[in-house]
């Protein structure tokens, strides 16, 4: 019986995986590794040190900066974020999610979100969603980044709830691969060629409806 959802926030709650792909992009040209939205697919869910190697990888600089200078380019794009989500608004909840989330509520079902973004609780105050969801993990605390599984774990642990017993969305194929890892049900939203790992994915948030998922979740359940 499914027990809990867990959400990602950025490309699933609000569409502020756009703002991290901005901010990174305006990073990686300053530095002369300029990237296509097929590679920033690599760094949708990644935290910030290592979304900053897979870059420098990708420009063959990897040796080029310091631990120094490294924290002080991520120190820059993570500013330029933190610059574009000022304009996060309640209206910038994606489509479909303040209905699933009623849903969720209506069912007793609890609710959780797993972001491993620094910035997760002030986008979520920017939503004012923080009072919807009975569990945010923070991800200060989490020492493994998606695709670990780890920060899927720590949410069920937080809602104490048993993790075959969570359903967990996610937009980044590094996200659904940390939900498999957690022995979750993965639901994807957006391409189904690179969130191949998922159970099952919509093209859009505005596809998801919490009957179709306990459909689909009970349909894999033993
Ligand atoms: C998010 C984004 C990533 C970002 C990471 C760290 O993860 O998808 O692109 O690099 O957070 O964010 P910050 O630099 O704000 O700490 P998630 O888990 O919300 O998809
Ligand atoms: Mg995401």
């Amino acid at each position: 019986e499914l027990q809990a959802v867990i959400f990602d926030l950025d490309g699933v709650v609000t569409d502020t995986a756009e703002y991290h792909y901005l901010a990174w992009k305006a990073l990686g040209e300053s530095i002369g590794v300029p990237f296509t939205r097929e590679f920033n697919e690599e760094l949708k869910g990644v935290s910030r040190m290592d979304s900053l190697n897979k870059i420098l990888a990708l420009g063959g600089k990897e040796n080029s900066y310091s631990d120094e200078e490294k924290l002080e380019l991520a120190k820059q794009k993570n500013d330029h974020y933190v610059e574009l989500i000022k304009q996060v608004t309640p209206d910038d909840v994606l489509p479909g999610i303040r209905e699933l989330i009623a849903d969720i509520h209506a069912k007793g079902l609890k609710i959780g979100l797993a972001s491993v973004s620094k910035n997760a609780f002030a986008v979520m105050d920017s939503l004012q969603l923080r009072d919807s969801f009975d569990t945010i993990v923070d991800a200060a605390k989490i020492r493994n980044s998606k695709p670990d599984p780890e920060i899927f774990l720590k949410a069920a642990e937080q809602l104490g709830v048993d993790p075959a017993a969570c359903l967990g969305i996610e937009d980044a194929a590094a996200g659904v691969t940390s939900i498999k890892g957690a022995g979750m049900f993965a639901v994807g939203v957006g391409d189904s060629m690179t969130l191949a790992e998922a159970d099952i994915v919509y093209a859009s948030t505005a596809e998801l409806s919490l009957d179709q998922l306990l459909v689909q979740y009970q349909g894999t359940a033993v």
